[in-house]
């Protein structure tokens, strides 16, 4: 298969069960045969070895896959299955083999729609071309000179980018064995024997606390970190306890990943790296100037590149919100650009996007989910630091009637994805608004 060539010779292990690459091959194949003509099919993305085939039976297929958060609540899943127009894909039978002749996607049909949230309303849908995505797996193997000779472990969720294009796509582009480790903890970490690791900064910070397994991985390769920025303390202690420190790279979902560091050049603390190959990128100022890449000069990173999604799925003005008549994309992203071309991420410009563990949370739609409560009048939410996470969302509620935390919290999470609730309920008598009425969230504390 184009997108995956080397299918058929990569070993693939997720949370301790393995497929040969011809098991998976085969699988995929009876999967390809069953799903093929559905035009779209929904995958409830576990991480587990079903998802892996589901997944590539469906590219193999040329169907669109739109995978699924295994834990998104009933208003999420529905959301996603009516924009996406997707079918419910049949169960996986990892132990079903068939030769299975690989059909194109039509023209134009994008080979995955991932979910995403954005500052307000419901997830919107990105869709990702078969190009695109071979495009930047081919840049980043590259760069970071992964090779059929790696092993990559990693534990992410198999529903985003980080996890499912880079974490499985990759390996099976590469010729890579991949060991899924089912979840991103220090131990199943340390156990995995690999040469190279993703993770986001949660899971470095975590496994930099726990020295026998951070020790464990004095003898990988590569290891990389994603999808937030690494804290300094962070990356401090892993090169102190695991004898190396992770390079970084940059991405989002709409453009996939376009800036990295390499394993050959210095780790910089703070830094993301280099534009990839064939991207380009700048800063622009607030009356859409563009600003000096000084080292110093903050403003919005803008890029262009190979691998930029086709657009939101059914959003053509959303779409055209982000994406310039030049093609460059609108990252919402502050960041400042030295002058031998390192970046670095300073911030988001929307306090209303929040990244939890690398997750991407859309503050409106969580408070959607809160008024959704009887007992609530009115919900501002914030993401507010924290060590571990990064950002924890923290909601601010005025309430109709005395209601709980845990209550609210609960609510949430029965509507909506398990890591978009609330770590914390305020609840307070009234929340500070200017003289618009708009709610002035830079207020509250
Ligand atoms: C979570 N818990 C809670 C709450 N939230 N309990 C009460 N109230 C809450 N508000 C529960 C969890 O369900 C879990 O329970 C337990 O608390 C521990 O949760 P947590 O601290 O969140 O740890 P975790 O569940 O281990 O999650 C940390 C994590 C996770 C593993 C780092 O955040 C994660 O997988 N992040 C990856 C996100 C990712 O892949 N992003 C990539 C986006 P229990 O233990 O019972 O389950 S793609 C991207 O960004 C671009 C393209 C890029 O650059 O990569
Ligand atoms: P998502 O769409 O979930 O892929 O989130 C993309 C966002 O993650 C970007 O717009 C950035 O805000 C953030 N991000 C990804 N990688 C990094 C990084 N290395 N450093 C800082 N922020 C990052």
């Amino acid at each position: 298969m184009d997108l995956l060539p080397r299918l058929g010779d990569t070993p693939v292990s997720v949370a301790g069960r393995a497929l040969t690459g011809e098991e998976l091959a085969g699988a995929a194949g009876a999967y390809a045969a069953r799903v093929a003509g559905l035009g779209t099919v929904a995958v409830t993305a576990e991480a587990t070895l079903e998802t892996v085939v589901a997944v590539v039976g469906a590219l193999r297929a040329g169907v669109t896959v739109v995978p699924v958060p295994p834990d998104a609540g009933p208003m999420e899943r529905e959301h996603i299955r009516r924009d996406s127009g997707a079918a419910t894909g049949p169960p996986v039978d990892v132990a079903a083999r068939a030769d299975y002749r690989d059909a194109p996607a039509e023209a134009g049909r994008p080979a995955m729609v991932l979910y995403t949230s954005g500052t307000t309303g419901l997830p919107k849908g990105v869709m990702l071309s078969g190009a695109a995505i071979a495009a930047d797996l081919d840049l980043l193997a590259a760069a970071w000179e992964w090779t059929e000779d790696d092993v990559l472990a990693h534990g992410l969720p198999l529903f985003h980018v980080h996890g499912l294009v880079l974490g499985v796509l990759g390996p099976l582009r590469v010729g890579s064995p991949l060991v899924h480790t089912g979840r991103p903890t220090p131990a199943a970490y340390a156990e995995a024997g690999a040469s190279l690791y993703f993770g986001v900064p949660t899971v470095w910070s975590r496994l930099a606390a726990d020295q026998a397994a951070a020790s464990a991985l004095r003898s990988a390769r590569l290891l990389v970190s994603g999808s937030a920025g690494l804290p300094v303390p962070v990356f401090e202690q892993m090169r102190a306890r695991a004898g190396q420190a992770p390079i970084e790279r940059y991405g989002m979902t709409e453009t996939l990943i376009t800036i990295s560091g390499t394993p050959s050049a210095d780790r910089r603390p703070g830094w993301v790296g280099l534009p990839l190959p064939g991207v380009a990128t700048r800063l622009v100022g607030d009356d859409g100037q563009a600003l000096p890449m000084d080292g110093e000069t903050v403003g919005e990173l803008e890029v262009r590149t190979p691998t930029l999604m086709t657009g939101y799925l059914n959003r053509p003005d959303d779409t055209a919100a982000v994406i310039t008549a030049d093609g460059w994309m609108r990252t919402g992203d502050v960041a400042c650009i030295g002058a031998d071309g390192w970046h670095r991420i300073v911030g988001r410009q929307s306090t209303d996007l929040i990244k939890s563990g690398g997750y991407r949370i859309g503050a409106g739609e969580v408070e959607a989910a809160l008024l959704a409560h009887p007992a609530v009048a009115e919900a501002a939410v914030v993401g507010r630091p924290d060590e571990d996470l990064g950002q924890v969302v923290v909601a601010y509620v005025v309430a109709r009637r005395p209601v709980g935390g845990a209550e609210l919290t609960d609510f949430v999470s029965g509507s909506l994805s398990v890591h978009k609730r609330p770590r914390r309920v305020v609840l307070v008598d009234e929340l500070p608004r200017n003289a618009m009425g708009k709610v002035q969230k830079k207020l509250l504390d």
